[in-house]
């Protein structure tokens, strides 16, 4: 079932979804491969650019909104997904996307990463991961590895390192997706399906720094398809995929369709007239 007001305009490009603003990313970021599949998947969805809208936090990543044509909303560190929650609650025929860093979403962000799993609001998540801060110049991350070394860990990180995929399907979030920046196309499929899916998706993306962590070669050596034969109604299967410490497994490990929070809350609450003037004046 559709998730997302569709247009009935069938000329949509790529192209449409660019904003005039463009990427200050670095030469050879990831995130410009992200971009060009978010861009895709709306071009492919035809996506109104006026009924969706991009939420991000802080961080290179969260740059995101300014280069892409819909409405945006540039929030503040680790935030990206209470905005976008709160904005779906109020707006529920808007496509909301919530974008950012791995630090903005499991670093300072990763309580609301909990609890917008158990919400199961209908949003879409896209996380670029480049396992380090690369806004503040590469320090490390909760998905550096352990033992990097880095201006912030001389020593080498003595912390483990965080598993996104892993952790959000031990949250049982309700659409669990893992791409690779350099993988454009599969990547877009993914979003696609992810802004579909009726309810909290969480698209973890492989998408390299190589200013200040260059991750490029060894995970070009690591990405590796799901087996086409993979079940994605098994979350046990979807977790054994995702604890793999060799491969990093790309594709749609898990998906369920449960109510979500912002119809529900419909069907209990009867729905009455909000004046904000009225509202304010309680504060005047
Ligand atoms: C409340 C707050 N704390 C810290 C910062 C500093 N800060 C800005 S971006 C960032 C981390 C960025 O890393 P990530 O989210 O992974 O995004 P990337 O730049 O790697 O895309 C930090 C710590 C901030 N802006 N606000
Ligand atoms: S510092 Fe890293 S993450 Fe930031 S724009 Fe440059 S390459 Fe991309
Ligand atoms: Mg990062």
């Amino acid at each position: 079932m559709l998730a997302v007001v569709q247009s009935t305009t069938p000329t949509l490009t790529l192209k449409d979804y660019k904003s005039e603003v463009k990427p200050t990313w670095c030469p050879g970021c990831g995130d410009f491969g992200v971009l060009n599949a978010t861009l895709r998947s709306m071009a492919a969805l035809k996506l109104p650019v006026d009924q969706t809208v991009v939420v991000s936090g802080i961080g290179c990543s969260s740059r995101f909104p300014h280069f892409i044509r819909t409405f945006g909303f540039h929030s503040v560190h680790g935030r990206a997904l209470p905005v976008a929650q709160g904005l779906k609650m109020a707006r529920p025929d808007l496509t909301v996307i919530a974008v950012g860093g791995d630090g903005d979403f499991f670093s300072i962000g990763v309580g609301h990463l909990v609890h917008a799993a158990l919400r199961n609001i209908d949003i879409t998540a896209i996380v670029m991961d480049n396992e380090t801060y690369g806004l503040t110049k590469g320090q490390t991350s909760p998905t550096s590895p352990h033992g990097h070394k880095t201006k912030s860990s001389p020593y080498g990180l003595l912390a483990s390192q965080f598993n996104p995929v892993a952790t959000a399907l031990s949250l049982n979030v309700s659409f669990v997706a893992r791409g690779y920046s350099a993988r454009p196309k599969e990547l877009a499929a993914l979003i696609e399906q992810a802004t579909l899916h009726r309810g909290f998706s969480f698209v973890h993306v492989l998408s390299p720094c190589p200013t200040f962590y260059n991750t490029f070669d060894a995970w070009d050596a690591a990405v590796t398809p799901l087996p086409e034969d993979h079940d994605p109604s098994s979350r046990l299967k979807a977790l054994e995929y995702a604890l793999d410490s060799e491969k990093q497994y790309i594709g749609l490990f898990y998906r369920e369709e449960r109510p979500t929070m912002e119809r529900v809350t419909r069907e209990v609450v009867e729905p009455r007239e909000f004046r904000i003037d009225e509202y304010i004046q309680r504060y005047a």
